[in-house]
């Protein structure tokens, strides 16, 4: 740069302005600053002198056309047309080449293209299923014209020209930039090395008295401050969380990933077995092979439940295991918690006699053994709210289902009977979501069976309602993005999370 700086000032010192800096050489080499690299290495220097006032300069802009690689190949190599003039035999001088022949030698897309340019240019003719040549020889005028092109930047014959290269896709438009010179009010020939630091020798030798310091550059932008980033999965996890607070709801703790079947299925009432304990649904836990034993009244509670029912249930009056219930696995619902957030209600209850309702939700992850796609991964976050209270009913959880939706913005809800183990009546959610423009499926929901309640030792007429969808799926939408691999996982583009939008739902 500093080569070029000084170049450039001895070029005004002797023509005064420099009225198109294309036309200056290149310092060390003979050609011109014809490339749009030498105008923005020139450009460089430009700023730097333009800092010190010692030239002011002005941006010029001319479109120019560059060669395409396949452009840069034809002007190399000779046009598609001359290609197959070349490759056919001249008339009577042997077999006419056939065109599968013909693609053979120059390549099917050149043949393609060249065929029909030879004959419109009369170079080739066809004779029985094959071509030959019409002239002993040709001028390629379209290599000619390419080469021009890649010298001057535009075509001799003009626009017309132009826009049938682009069409072609063997050149494109650019803004080439360029400038033009004048002195500053600093001018001066040499450039002197300017002093960017005030230097304690400089203070001792009073060097600093004459010394020349560099301006500061106000608007010179500082180094970018990389602040840490919330993860979008994260932004959207603090929305959900507002808006259990503002509802009034406490955050269970969800720290167990790994859960005793007991707490993930048994005390849920689902069977043990139901399909969903399949080593194919859900990761059992190897070491240590079995957890702490629940508490032993409780325990037998939920195995007579299931075994020969009781609060008006016939149970499953299937075979039943201890052993079954110790295994540890890797939760599969946040339902766990919910459990044994419920359990400590009626243990709470038991203690004070006073039923206390409650409002509680956690968001944390949950893991199924399941395949992997676009939209599932083997793990995934569950959003989960649970409302328990004397005589809720099945509206209360309709109504609390368009309340807590509303809030994320969803205002049309529709309801479809489902099944869970651990909730009768079971209920999917459906939303019409206002910028797809269609139904969603936007989570599960229902009343904890008293086959899971009154083992706990709820009372009665205490019902529970919970509903429960995932962190990934509003997260995907929110963001527009339709792979779960790029919003979790190695393939996340770590800048995409620094410039992840806001939510607000
Ligand atoms: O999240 C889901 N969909 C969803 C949610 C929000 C959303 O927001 C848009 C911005 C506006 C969009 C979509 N689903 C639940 C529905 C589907 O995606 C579903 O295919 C996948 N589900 C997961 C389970 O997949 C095996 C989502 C996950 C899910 C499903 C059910 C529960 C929790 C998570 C539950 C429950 C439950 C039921 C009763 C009592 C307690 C908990």
């Amino acid at each position: 740069m500093e080569a070029i700086s000084t170049y450039i000032l001895s070029v005004l010192q002797k023509d005064g302005t420099i009225v198109d800096t294309r036309k200056l050489l290149l310092p060390g080499t003979s050609r011109n600053a014809t490339s749009q690299e030498d105008q923005l290495a020139i450009q460089g220097s430009l700023n730097s002198l333009q800092s010190r006032d010692m030239i002011k300069y002005t941006t010029q802009e001319t479109l120019m056309h560059e060669l395409t690689p396949e452009g840069n190949d034809l002007a190399d190599n000779g046009s598609h047309e001359a290609r197959v003039w070349a490759a056919v035999p001249s008339k009577g001088q042997g077999e006419p080449l056939a065109p599968a022949a013909l693609q053979g030698i120059i390549g099917a897309a050149s043949a393609k293209v060249g065929q029909g340019r030879a004959m419109k240019n009369g170079w080739i003719g066809k004779e029985g299923a094959g071509f030959v040549k019409l002239v002993p020889q040709i001028t390629d005028q379209a290599q000619i014209d390419l080469r021009q092109v890649r010298e001057t930047g535009t075509h001799p014959k003009g626009e017309k020209e132009l826009a049938d290269l682009r069409k072609r896709k063997l050149a494109v438009q650019k803004k080439f930039l360029w400038f033009t010179v004048e002195k500053g009010p600093e001018f001066s020939i040499s450039v002197e090395k300017l002093e960017t630091d005030l230097t304690v020798e400089m203070l001792a030798s009073g060097a600093w008295k004459d010394a020349k310091f560099k301006k500061y550059n106000f608007e010179a932008e500082g180094l970018p401050t990389s602040g840490g980033a919330l993860h979008p999965l994260l932004k959207v996890r603090e929305e959900f969380r507002n808006i259990f607070f503002e509802m009034g709801f406490a955050e269970m703790p969800t720290s167990t990933y790994v859960e005793s079947a007991f707490w993930n299925f048994d005390a849920l009432f689902v069977p043990q077995q139901h399909p969903a304990r399949e080593m194919q649904d859900t990761f059992y836990v190897s070491d240590p092979v079995a957890s702490m034993p629940p508490q032993p009244d409780y325990h037998a509670e939920v195995t007579k439940v299931h075994t020969v029912g009781g609060y008006g249930s016939s149970g499953y009056r299937a075979p039943w295991s201890d052993e079954e219930t110790q295994k540890l696995v890797l939760r599969t619902h946040t339902t766990a918690s919910s459990a044994r957030a419920l359990k400590q209600l009626a243990d709470e209850y038991k203690q004070t006699g006073v039923f206390r309702p409650a409002k509680l939700f956690s968001i944390d992850r949950v893991f199924r053994n399941e395949a992997v796609d676009a939209t599932h991964l083997a793990e995934f976050h569950q959003v989960e709210g649970v409302v328990a209270d004397r005589g809720l009913t099945l509206g209360d959880l309709i109504g609390f289902m368009q309340t807590f939706f509303k809030k994320m913005g969803l205002e049309h809800l529709r309801f479809k009977p489902a099944y869970n183990p651990y909730t009768e009546p079971s209920l999917e959610i459906f939303a019409f979501h206002p910028q797809l423009h269609k139904w969603v499926e936007i989570g599960n929901s229902g009343m904890f069976r008293p086959e899971m309640l009154e083992p706990m030792g709820l009372p009665k007429d205490v019902r529970v309602h919970g509903w429960g969808l995932s962190l990934e799926r509003p997260t995907m939408i929110r963001y527009g993005i339709n792979n779960i691999r790029t919003l979790v996982g190695h393939k996340v583009p770590i800048d995409s999370v620094e410039k992840s939008a806001a939510v607000r739902f």
